[in-house]
């Protein structure tokens, strides 16, 4: 075990503050949760329009990166080579950065839409309909996986262009903040960080964990209780426990394959046992519905409800900016692991693969299984929405897909999908935290003992909120974690463009499609 490697100041910062969150919450719930809603509801009302802003902006900032001289630069030098294909490397990033949510999502937000629309449409309308169908593929769309790719620009040139063998979020805004990144605000920076992404995670093991749950129910019968989801949970911690002891190369990619192909089975069993014309048809209607607003829903606040007996629905606060804070909160993480696997790419590469192969994946899931549920309701065949109302959302999705043929094979697969999904999300997070909390990794892998130890921090929070009764708390819990981390996302960007900026200005080889920077590897600091 080598100590020496351990950025100790980090390391106990960010357990510090874990524990400074979760102790209160164990001996305090029911006032812990009362303070973590009014929080909620404050960020959600009262800053919302930060959210808003973050996601426009980002999607423009990388458009521009992209499109000019600074996306033509290759990560890594002349010979560098691609380290995985790009299959693997899509799947990785997907696997990484979507998690068991988009099933759970993927299935059900079509539902609270429909019930309760958008811009003061009538529920179960024509209109709440193609909002339901369309408002989720924009929630996991182009602004989302732009929010995703923003940190990766920085890290990624900082690491292989500039040949910085540290993976950290405060290395990575050190040309802004200078030699301040080595006293306490890096620290906080990274700690924030941890914390954010603890906070998001803490949203989707709340989430996986009762849809997981009532799927296994429906499979051995044995009812969902606290005591299941805790086996389950614990399950899931040796999956991706084991999966990130195993490291990047064996775990996490193995897990991220088998991820991909049974996610393609039942997408594709769905769309062919399902109704396969009316998914299609919805499918790529909400994609026009969806170009065609785009604007409007990406800037939609709603300032003037109350206005020409308009009501205030409360919609943006609750999904449009929880969603953003939620993209938020694990983007320094996904920018540090798309960083990590893009060597030999050029950012423009990077930047519109992440957002094309990840938009493309999320329009898959919710136009097939979101689709399919919505034909369900809307042809009479099962009525998702008074069952949702009667038994909740994870029974739900169980129940839309017992209505396939051999649904019971479907419900299997469908368990173990959402629980890889669940592990590939968690083995590469607690991947990223133990290279935060490491002094450097030179190239390798983080610590085994200290990606060991991080996979089962990020199950504490979760585990103990369960047994005092608060999983749902802990489902919004990606807004209070995230606001410190908008101000690191514009950092980031900032750090990029100076760094870039200079770098390119050095460079004569000025008009070249790939553009190569040669620079000596720099001195590891901290
Ligand atoms: N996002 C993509 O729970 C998950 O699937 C991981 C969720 C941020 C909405 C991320």
């Amino acid at each position: 075990m080598n100590r020496n490697l351990i950025d100790w100041p980090t390391f106990i910062g960010a357990l510090f503050i874990i524990l400074a969150v979760s102790l209160p919450l164990m001996f305090f719930p029911e006032a812990g949760a009362e303070v973590i809603n009014a929080a909620n509801t404050f960020m959600t009302t009262n800053l919302g329009v930060f959210y808003i802003l973050l996601g426009i902006s980002a999607l423009f900032f990388l458009l521009y990166v992209a499109f000019s001289k600074h996306g033509k630069i290759k990560l890594g030098g002349r010979e560098v080579k691609r380290e995985f294909n790009t299959f693997s490397w899509a799947a990785m990033l997907f696997s990484a950065g979507i998690g068991s949510s988009i099933l759970y999502w993927g299935m059900i937000e079509w539902a609270y839409y429909y019930q309760g629309p958008p811009f003061n449409a009538e529920p179960g309308s024509r209109a709440a309909i193609e909002y339901a169908a369309s408002y989720g593929i924009f929630h996991w769309g182009p602004v989302a996986w732009a929010i995703y790719t923003l940190p990766a620009l920085p890290i990624a040139y900082f690491y292989y262009v500039r040949k910085k063998p540290v993976l950290k979020i405060s290395e990575s805004v050190r040309p802004v903040l200078g030699k301040v990144v080595d006293g306490p605000i890096g620290v906080l920076i990274d700690v924030l960080f941890m914390f954010g992404l603890m906070g998001g995670a803490g949203t989707t093991l709340a989430l996986g964990t009762p849809m997981i749950a009532e799927g296994v129910s429906e499979i051995t019968g044995i009812p969902v209780t606290m005591g299941l989801q805790a086996i389950i949970m614990l399950v899931a911690t040796a999956i991706f426990a084991l999966s990130s002891y195993s490291g990047l190369q064996r775990g996490i990619k193995f897990l991220s394959d088998i991820n991909i192909w049974l996610a393609l089975f039942i997408l594709g069993f769905i769309f062919l046992f399902g109704p396969t014309l009316f998914i299609g048809e919805t499918t790529v209607t909400s994609l026009g519905i969806l170009i065609d607003d785009f604007f409007r829903w990406a800037t939609w606040l709603e300032p003037l409800a109350n206005v020409d007996g308009y009501e205030n629905s409360g919609f943006p606060e609750s999904w449009t900016v929880f969603y953003w804070a939620w993209w938020l909160v694990y983007a320094p993480f996904v920018g540090l692991f798309v960083a990590r696997i893009s060597r030999g790419r050029t950012i423009r590469e990077m930047i519109l693969g992440t957002m094309i192969w990840g938009t493309i994946g999320c329009v898959l899931f919710f136009g097939i299984l979101g689709n399919y549920g919505m034909y369900l309701q809307i042809s009479g065949s099962f009525d998702v929405i008074g069952f949702m109302n009667e038994y909740g959302a994870p029974a739900t999705i169980i129940e839309i897909l017992n209505q396939l043929p051999i649904s019971g094979v479907i419900v299997f697969i469908f368990t173990i999908l959402a629980l890889i999904f669940l592990s590939t999300t968690f083995d590469s997070a607690s991947y990223i935290l133990a290279s935060v909390v490491q002094k450097h990794i030179d190239m390798g892998e983080p610590l085994r003992w200290n990606r060991l130890f991080w996979a089962f921090t990020l199950l504490l929070l979760p585990m103990t909120l369960m047994f005092i009764g608060g999983l749902e708390t802990l489902q919004t819990a990606s807004i209070v974690a995230g606001f410190p981390v908008l101000f690191i996302m514009f950092l980031l960007a900032w750090s990029f463009i100076k760094a870039s900026g200079e770098d390119l200005k050095a460079h004569r080889e000025y008009r070249a499609n790939v553009i190569y920077i040669e620079r000596k590897p720099e001195k590891k600091s901290r």
